[in-house]
C-alpha cells in the first residue's frame, strides 16, 4: 500500500458506509478458517460483498477464506463481517493484515471480534471446541504500529468482553494464543517451545489485528477454534482440509455463541 494505510482506509470505511447503506458501524468481526459459514448465524445479512473491492484490500489467496464483507443487523447493533482474512504468509506486509480492522474502525466500530483457527498445545483444549483467547504472544517479530506508536497491550484482549464469554458459556476454556508467521505448520521442537513459553494454542493471525484494533481504542475479543492438536502431540498429520473440516462442523454452535455475545454487548 503506497500512501498512509490509515488514509487508504478512511476512504474504504466511506465507501463501505455508502455501499452497505450505514451511518456507523458498532461490532466488527473477522472470521478466520471454519468460521465463516458461523456467520449466517449472526443476523439479518444486508449488502455483501467481496472485500478487494474495497480499496486497499487484497484478493484471497487461500481457499476456505472467502474475501467477502457483509453487513448484518443484529437487533439494534450493526455488524460489519469480513468473511476470510488477509495473511501474513501471504507476502504483503503488515499493513494489508490489519487493513480490515482499521477499516472497521473508521466506519465506527469500537468493539472488534477476531475468530480464528488454532492448534491445541494442551489436551483439555479439545478439537472442535471455541476457546477464548486471554493473551497472544506474538512471534511474527512484526508490529502493524510505525514510529512512537508505545501502545499498551496489558488488556489487549478486553477483561469485560471475556467475562462476558465465559457468563454466557462457563464451559468455556481460555488460553494463550501463539501467533506464528506461517504457512508452514510448526516442527514437534517448536511445538515443546511455545508450550515452555506459556502457549495454550497456536495459530496464523489475530496477533497483529489485535494491536492495530488496541492502536484505535476498540475493544477486543479473540476466539478460537481448535481444529487440531498441534505436531508432535498427536499420531495426526496436520492439513488444512483438517482445519476447515472441523470448522465446518462446529460452525452452528460457534455461531450461536457468536450470536450470544453480539446480543448482550
Ligand atoms: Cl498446529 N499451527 C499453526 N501455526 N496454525 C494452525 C495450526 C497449527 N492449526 C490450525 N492453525
Amino acid at each position: 500500500m503506497s500512501s498512509n494505510p490509515h488514509e487508504v482506509a478512511r476512504k474504504a470505511a466511506d465507501e463501505l458506509r455508502s455501499r452497505a447503506g450505514v451511518d456507523s458501524f458498532d461490532v466488527a468481526l473477522v472470521m478466520g478458517s471454519g468460521w465463516v459459514s458461523a456467520a449466517d448465524e449472526l443476523g439479518a445479512a444486508g449488502e455483501e460483498f467481496p472485500v478487494h473491492e474495497l480499496p486497499g484490500f487484497l484478493p484471497p489467496a487461500v481457499e476456505g477464506h472467502a474475501g467477502l464483507v457483509r453487513a448484518v443487523k443484529a437487533g439494534e447493533r450493526r455488524l460489519l463481517v469480513f468473511l476470510g482474512r488477509t495473511h501474513l504468509y501471504e507476502g504483503h506486509g503488515t499493513d494489508a493484515v490489519v487493513h480490515n480492522v482499521r477499516t472497521a474502525t473508521a466506519a465506527g466500530a469500537s468493539t472488534v471480534i477476531l475468530t480464528n483457527a488454532a492448534g491445541s498445545l494442551r489436551p483439555e483444549l479439545r478439537v472442535g471446541r471455541p476457546v477464548v483467547i486471554a493473551d497472544h504472544i506474538n512471534l511474527t517479530a512484526r508490529s502493524p504500529l510505525r514510529g512512537a506508536s508505545f501502545v499498551d497491550l496489558t488488556d489487549t484482549y478486553s477483561a469485560a468482553l471475556r467475562a462476558l464469554v465465559r457468563d454466557i458459556d462457563p464451559s468455556l476454556a481460555e488460553g494463550v494464543y501463539a501467533a506464528m508467521p506461517g504457512p508452514h505448520f510448526e516442527t514437534p521442537a517448536e511445538i515443546r517451545m511455545l508450550r515452555a513459553l506459556g502457549a495454550d494454542l497456536v495459530g496464523m493471525s489475530t496477533a497483529l489485528e489485535a494491536i492495530a484494533a488496541k492502536e484505535q481504542g476498540a475493544d477486543v475479543l479473540g476466539l478460537s477454534l481448535v481444529t487440531n492438536v498441534a505436531a508432535g502431540l498427536s499420531d495426526r498429520p496436520l492439513d488444512h482440509e483438517e482445519v476447515l473440516e472441523t470448522g465446518r462442523d462446529a460452525a452452528p454452535g460457534v455461531g450461536r455463541l457468536l450470536a450470544a455475545i453480539v446480543e448482550r454487548l
